[in-house]
């Protein structure tokens, strides 16, 4: 970190320099008030301007753009705040970051990195003279140029704000074992009414304040959002109060639109905030701390939405209403009117004063911001790939399970990765941390607990295990609290681990989506630092949640991650242990993907001593010649293709029904670990090549294709392959209760005696004695039938089914 900071942030004058900030002087709010003109200005002028940008001549229709696109409502509000946050950060040296909630106020902090200079460096045709401003002007929302949000191209932003939700989990993510960050989070009002957001107050009972930074939210109550109210604008103050000092927030409040008197209440509601964080902090990390949660500030910021802009048009009354939203005045290319206004509009912030006559910030505004990276548009913390370290990882084969042959002992291979996860918390002690919603024992990843405790800050009584606030395993039972912080703790340069049930991992895929968008974003931008990709592991998976039932059988995510772009996506469906480490220590390394693993925590065959698991899993994908029968030759009659580990299971056994059944039928058995393999080198970097695909698949011979999620996945990754009509899937198909494990795989149509019957039905080549092995696996899932219901178990052939050692 090279931030210089202008007044280190000591213990002993914390109080001195909050009382100080507390009461500026009328030049410094006269400094504060010039930049967020400025801002405000430049805020307009990106939404209207593609001429002109300094008004030196009358506004003509010319200087319109032709598409008004752009939210004003939220920008001035998010604009004051910044501009005293950035006194604050002069004042004392503060490391923080900006987090806008309503991510829509895109041209507000695009205007703040241009003020701080961080803009231009980074883009230097964006310069700060008058035709860079104009090219800030036309790049805004335009064809070639950024996006309305505060998205990736924007500096100091680990946050887009774009699907609303999300400020506070990305934000407390932010702050986890970073002790010197603090995280200004505006949350919307109407973001505030999201179930994601409403959930996520309570990230400040996970916050340790002797090692973690803090998080202050500013809910800006501007009381509307699109087109209408919001519960919290128009709720009596007294509850709003009460919900938040509820969360446990000590609730400050300011209100207003006079100016100055506005500047001078809010910068006294930050002073105060910073003062009780700064209180927090020092008596936490000077051993002055009885250990209970801290009540930690919140501010309330009740402001007009649209402040400063028009206040009516064509007589409606516009500020303070959802009418200043995206574009109040949407006709000025037409309508003289509209354009006279905005005009006045534009020049009540007094340009002429604000820039100079290369068109460049006076100094004045120019002196308002932080030195170098303490400019929250330039914070290495906002950039976390500069501050990634790499994980310092045990040798993965150290936890190897030992398979002297295939198939014929079973173990729970998440055990094993929750072993290296302990092991990587010991070696790690700053920088890895797993979320997960309350399953980690369940999803026996619980070794993790022998050296870290789940981290919570409220009441902890002697019956609790494994709990404490020093503990460092995130648990809390919101799989978009897990996802959102752990994708705040990854933009922030640490690593860790999102570890959820399958089926729930839904109620957080559009996190997924919306962080792969972030990432394929970033991978355009050069000054963008690569950072720790975002490791999710789904295990009670589909086919084994047969004692919780169908809610809780659904293998979607592996769909929502497909539809991502190759150059981030990545699926990994390990069948056993020894693939599963080494999947994880790959995934671990990595930086800038979406890694999705699969993989079921119940007892389960092992297939791979380690030696073979790493070659396995190096090539994605191969023939496992101990299962099928064709030795190697290039005509098998059939491929028995699988991807996932109970459906692998099902296709070991159906081979070897094949093999001592039907001798003479040449069978391939292909498993695959890594899904992209499967496609084209064209359509994913992991694509195999058509020659190895043909090695594995033939070009010729049908294939029997088991698959752990819904078949569409399989058709559409082998589309483009020679003659991809030959793939038969089998996968889930939505059939699910609660009943056997066996049972999941018959209802789906994947077991062994259904494949085997594929096998048949398919082959090129009938030989002798097929029909009646197809009759006999009637007759086997006959008996399943009843049996099932009259033992309430699997049939002993299959439960207790293995390879002979
Ligand atoms: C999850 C989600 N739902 C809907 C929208 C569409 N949307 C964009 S802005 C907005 C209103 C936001 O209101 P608020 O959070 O109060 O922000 P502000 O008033 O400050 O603009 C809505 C509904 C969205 N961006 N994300």
């Amino acid at each position: 970190m090279t931030a210089t900071a202008q007044h280190p942030a000591g213990t002993s004058n914390d109080d001195q320099l909050a009382r100080a900030l507390a009461t500026p002087d009328e030049a410094e709010i006269a400094q504060v008030d010039a930049w967020w003109r400025a801002n405000n200005y430049l805020t307009i002028g990106q939404i209207y301007l593609q001429g002109n940008p300094l008004l030196r001549e009358p506004l003509t229709p010319a200087h319109i753009k032709p598409r008004l696109l752009g939210h004003w409502g939220t920008s001035p509000g998010l604009s004051l705040i910044y501009a005293h946050v950035s006194r604050l950060i002069r004042r004392t040296g503060q490391q923080a970051i900006y987090l806008a909630g309503p991510g829509h106020g895109g041209p507000a902090l695009v205007a703040a990195g241009y003020l701080e200079g961080s803009y231009s460096e980074i883009y230097p045709r964006i310069s700060q003279d008058e035709a860079g401003m104009l090219r800030l002007f036309r790049q805004f929302s335009s064809p070639g140029g950024i996006p309305s949000h505060v998205s990736v191209t924007t500096p100091g932003s680990i946050h887009e704000g774009g699907e609303l939700g999300y400020v506070l989990v990305h934000a407390f993510g932010a702050v986890m074992d970073n002790p010197d960050l603090l995280a200004i989070a505006v949350v919307g009002d109407g973001e505030a009414e999201t179930g994601p957001l409403e959930g996520s107050w309570k990230g400040v009972s996970f916050i340790n304040p002797a090692r973690d930074g803090a998080v202050l939210p500013i809910l800006h109550l501007n009381d509307a959002k699109i087109s209408g109210p919001t519960v919290l604008g128009r709720k009596d103050p007294a509850e709003v109060r009460a919900l938040l000092h509820g969360h446990g927030y000590d609730v400050i409040e300011v209100e207003g639109s006079d100016l100055p008197g506005m500047h001078y209440r809010f910068a006294a509601v930050l002073a105060e905030a910073w003062g009780k964080i700064k209180a927090i902090q020092n008596a936490a990390r000077d051993g002055d701390w009885d250990g209970t949660r801290p009540r930690w500030p919140l501010i309330i910021l009740r402001s007009p939405k649209g402040w400063t802009g028009p206040d009516k048009v064509d007589g409606i009354t516009v500020t303070g209403t959802w009418r200043s939203h995206q574009v109040p005045l949407s006709g000025v290319r037409d309508n003289p009117e509209h354009l006279a206004i905005l005009e006045t509009w534009l020049r009540s912030y007094r340009p002429e004063e604000l820039f100079d006559d290369a068109g460049a910030p006076v100094d004045l505004i120019r002196d308002q911001a932080p030195d170098g990276d303490l400019r929250m548009s330039a914070s290495p913390y906002a950039n976390g790939g500069l501050l990634t370290q790499d994980l310092d990882l045990p040798d993965f084969r150290d936890y190897a399970i030992e398979v002297a042959s295939p198939a014929a002992k079973h173990a729970e291979s998440t055990r094993k990765l929750g072993e290296m996860m302990r092991d990587i918390y010991t070696r790690n002690t700053d920088r890895f941390r797993l979320f997960c919603p309350d399953e980690t024992n369940s999803n026996r990843l619980g070794a993790v607990f022998e050296v870290s405790d789940r981290a919570f800050m409220e009441r902890v009584t002697p019956e609790d295990v494994a709990l404490g606030r020093d503990g460092r395993v995130m648990e809390v039972l919101s799989e978009h609290n897990c996802h959102g912080w752990l994708e705040g703790y990854n933009l922030t340069g640490r690593h860790g681990m999102f570890a959820t049930y399958e089926a729930f991992a839904m109620v957080s895929a559009s996190q997924t989506v919306q962080h792969g968008k972030w990432l394929q974003e970033s991978r355009h931008l050069p000054w963008r630092a690569k950072v720790p990709s975002l490791n999710i592991l789904l295990t009670s998976t589909a086919w084994r949640n047969d004692h919780n039932g169908f809610s809780h059988q659904g293998p979607g995510l592996i769909q929502v991650v497909l539809t991502q772009r190759g150059d981030i996506a990545r699926v990994y469906l390990p069948p056993d242990a020894n693939c599963l480490l080494s999947v994880a220590d790959h995934c671990f390394r990595s930086r800038s993907y979406v890694n999705l693993i699969v993989i079921d925590k119940q007892p389960q065959l092992q297939y791979l001593n380690i030696d073979q698991a790493i070659e396995h899993c190096a090539r994605g994908a191969g023939i496992w010649d101990w299962a099928g029968t064709d030795d190697g030759s290039s005509d098998p009659d059939i491929v028995l293709a699988c991807a996932g580990d109970v459906v692998t299971m099902e296709t070991v056994a159906a081979a070897q029904i094949l093999k001592e059944r039907l001798p003479g039928f040449k069978t391939r058995v292909v498993n695959v670990v890594d899904l992209m393999t499967l496609s084209r080198p064209k359509d994913h970097p992991h694509g195999m090549s058509n020659t190895y695909f043909n090695e594995l698949f033939t070009d010729t011979v049908d294939v029997i294709f088991a698959f752990h999620g819904y078949p569409g996945a399989i058709h559409q990754l082998v589309h483009g392959r020679p003659d991809a009509d030959r793939f038969r899937v089998r996968g889930f198909i939505e059939q699910g209760t609660t009943t056997t494990p066996f049972d999941m795989t018959v209802r789906n149509k994947a077991s062994r005696y259904h494949l085997v019957m594929d096998a048949i039905n398919n082959a090129k080549r009938l030989p002798r004695g097929a029909t009646e092995l197809k009759q006999w696996c009637e007759e086997q899932l006959a008996k399943h039938e009843t049996y099932v219901v009259e033992h309430l178990e699997d049939m002993p052939e299959v439960r207790d089914w293995a390879l002979p050692s």
